[in-house]
């Protein structure tokens, strides 16, 4: 594959849930050897360190189960800034931290896809569909609403102003198990791609996989990856708070990391939800390495020329 500069953004995001322990996540990736990995496969690697916050003052949100809205709001902030610095250089990895970092990673990224004159992309790996707004989320854990954040949703008044919306029509999840009964309600009536694990089931997970990559390649969109660690079935990724059986296996997960690295479509990429206070000696930070290395070209053997895509 194309030689790649990628570029490590630690983003040890807490505060999107209460369940401690994804501050840890930037740190055991460097650990498991996410930079040696990627260096492996020729491509070379800045890693910035891990960011903080921007320091912020909200007033109380309407909603007040709400968790720690200021705090979410300045990563917010930090994170959109730091992808539209780095996004001109190479391809971004955000090191997560949980899935609020998402509202300004892929926020960051539409806008300067939107700079470039070029459409904007995003696929979701998860049990969740993340579309909550901070005013409909029964959890107030905002790592349940960065989608509702990207797509221009209601409720967001106290965040930054989004720079460019990312169109519902560009957005595929794959893997979803888990959505809320006012996720659904937004969902049905849409035109977000649905791919639920009963359509993985029945039609494998590379037909909706490639059938939205085709639409990506067709106008030469940009395409970010939001991978959250509960996409994978909890008995093989047990280090994440919300374990939601029935997910996504080994197997499944890096075919869809190679067929996106054969589609040489992506340019950015969130590693998100690990809690390593929860894993179980590093096998779900060593398969999160090892999915990104697939992702970065990583092979058993190079598939025949012939049937490749
Ligand atoms: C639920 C909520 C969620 C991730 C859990 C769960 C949201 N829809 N997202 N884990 N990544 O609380 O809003
Ligand atoms: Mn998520
Ligand atoms: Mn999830
Ligand atoms: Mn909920």
């Amino acid at each position: 594959m194309t030689q790649k500069h990628c570029i490590l953004i630690g983003a040890p995001v807490d505060c999107g849930k209460r369940r401690q322990g994804c501050l840890m996540g930037p740190d055991a990736y460097r650990t498991a050897g996410i930079a040696e990995a990627i260096t492996k496969l020729g491509h070379t690697v800045e890693d910035i360190g891990n960011l903080a916050p921007a320091d912020v003052t909200v007033a109380a949100p309407k909603n007040p189960l709400v968790h720690k809205l200021a705090e979410n709001i300045g990563w917010t902030q930090t994170l959109m800034a730091a992808a539209q610095e780095a996004a001109p250089r190479g391809m971004p990895i955000f090191l997560g931290g949980d899935h609020a970092l998402a509202a300004g990673t892929v926020a960051g990224m539409a806008a300067h896809a939107q700079k470039l004159g070029r459409p904007f992309f995003a696929l979701w790996l998860d049990a969740h569909s993340d579309i909550h707004t901070p005013d409909t989320s029964d959890s107030g854990n905002l790592h349940g609403t960065p989608v509702g954040y990207v797509t221009g949703r209601d409720g967001f008044d106290a965040f930054p102003p989004l720079p460019a919306k990312v169109e519902t029509q560009n957005i595929c999840m794959i893997g979803l198990r888990s959505v809320d009964e006012a996720e659904h309600a937004v969902l049905a009536g849409g035109d977000v791609e649905l791919v639920d694990m009963r359509r993985i089931d029945e039609e494998g997970i590379s037909t909706p996989l490639k059938a939205f990559l085709e639409r990506v390649a067709a106008v030469d969109g940009m395409l970010h990856v939001s991978l959250d660690v509960d996409f994978l079935d909890p008995s093989v990724a047990p280090a994440v708070g919300t374990t939601v059986p029935g997910g996504a296996t080994v197997r499944e997960g890096h075919l869809v990391m190679e067929i996106l690295s054969d589609s040489e479509l992506v340019t950015s990429l969130d590693l998100v939800e690990l809690n390593p206070f929860l894993d179980d000696r590093g096998t779900t930070a060593n398969l999160m390495v090892d999915l990104t290395a697939s992702l970065l070209g990583r092979r058993v053997f190079d598939r025949p020329t012939r049937d490749k895509k």
